[in-house]
């Protein structure tokens, strides 16, 4: 069968399929994804109430890609103490927000308790806030700096009231591409088990991937299958975001960037290769709110949210660093024909505007 024929039946996509998506007419591209997303959610477009809150950017690790941490080109270190933490996580309060996004730079110098008591005394004080914290490479590296096992800390986490994981620290999952961006970092099948074990305990996470630097298509979509296979055992990936490279103030060297049409493509290629994920995030802060909301007609439903405050991506050059108003979502998807959905961090919809 040819790829167009699997498309108008929608089988499941092969690795070389994947591939050839990238070369195939680009509308006929956007007219299957796009009628992969009407399908699951009409003209939907979801989006939050959030707040981002990076206790630390002192990092053990060199990333080149990373611009947040703090390093030779970002002399300023930091680390919040809780009462700085709890008045952002206060304000944010005060104004509607109901999920707090916690991620951390890797801080050999900070303890178990210490991060177990951001969430803890954020649980006590909030209970209904949902906290989505700690993403597959901070669990890695705590976990060998306390010689403990995946389990003992997963197990801690819902403990302490984390709810969700994020998706961060998959970068790409080619072992050699990994190896040169982020040596030292957690390694691909681990990012894999630590989220298919947070799966196994009912709970849910996110899966991204860091795209439009050294990696190449075959790479992308490498990346896509592995996630997939994870998720048709374990069912706990809501969300897919393709993170696009912001390209300022770090270590790689890139000679050149995307552009509009294969940031639309990828995003494209993502709904259509993860069958088995329900939502494909455009993830406003790399791509732009206007982007963001051009991939709804590509393949995405989500848009992420308010964030607050935004230090990783602006770090390298995205200007996302003062996040937005839920107004601004709402104008900007009905203005563009879709549907504004208000949802939880879960995806259970809280306001429709229409
Ligand atoms: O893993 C770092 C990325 C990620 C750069 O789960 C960069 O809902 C672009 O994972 N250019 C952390 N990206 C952020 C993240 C995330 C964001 C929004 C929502 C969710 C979610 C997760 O930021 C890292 C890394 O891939 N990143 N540097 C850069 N120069």
């Amino acid at each position: 069968m040819n790829l167009i024929e699997k498309l108008e039946n929608e089988e499941r996509l092969d690795f070389d399929d994947g591939v050839k998506l990238y070369e195939i007419d680009f509308f006929t591209l956007a007219k299957y994804a796009k009628r992969s997303r009407e399908k699951r959610w009409s003209k939907k477009v979801f989006f939050n109430s959030n707040r981002h809150l990076n206790p630390t950017n002192i990092c053990q690790d060199v990333c080149k890609f990373c611009a947040f941490s703090a390093s030779r080109k970002n002399p300023n270190q930091y680390t919040l103490d809780y009462e700085e933490m709890m008045s952002i996580v206060d304000n944010a309060c005060s104004n509607g927000v109901k999920e707090i996004h916690i991620v951390s730079a890797h801080n050999a110098n900070m303890s178990l308790e210490w991060y177990f008591d951001i969430f803890k005394k954020i649980k006590e004080r909030y209970p209904f806030l949902h906290i989505k914290a700690l993403t597959a490479a901070e669990v890695h590296f705590l976990v060998k700096k306390h010689k403990m096992s995946y389990n003992e800390l997963l197990t801690k986490m819902v403990e302490y009231g984390v709810d969700s994981m994020p998706g961060g620290g998959a970068e790409i999952f080619d072992e050699k591409v990994r190896e040169y961006i982020c040596k030292g970092k957690v390694k691909s099948n681990e990012w894999l088990e630590i989220h298919e074990l947070w799966h196994k305990r009912g709970r849910y996470s996110n899966a991204t991937m860091l795209f439009g630097h050294i990696e190449n298509i075959e790479h992308r979509i490498d990346h896509m299958i592995r996630i997939r296979d994870v998720q048709d055992r374990s069912g706990g990936f809501n969300a897919f975001i393709p993170l696009v490279y912001q390209r300022e103030n770090n270590y790689l060297k890139v000679e050149k960037f995307l552009g509009a049409k294969e940031i639309l493509q990828t995003y494209a290629v993502s709904r259509l290769m993860l069958d088995n994920i329900p939502h494909i995030k455009a993830y406003w802060a790399t791509s732009t709110m206007n982007l963001a909301v051009l991939a709804q007609e590509f393949g995405a439903d989500d848009m992420d949210g308010t964030i607050g405050k935004e230090s990783i991506q602006s770090a390298a050059g995205a200007k996302s660093g003062h996040g937005k108003e839920l107004q601004d979502f709402i104008d900007v998807i009905i203005t563009s024909g879709f549907i504004p959905v208000l949802r939880d961090s879960l995806y259970n919809e809280l306001e429709i505007y229409s």
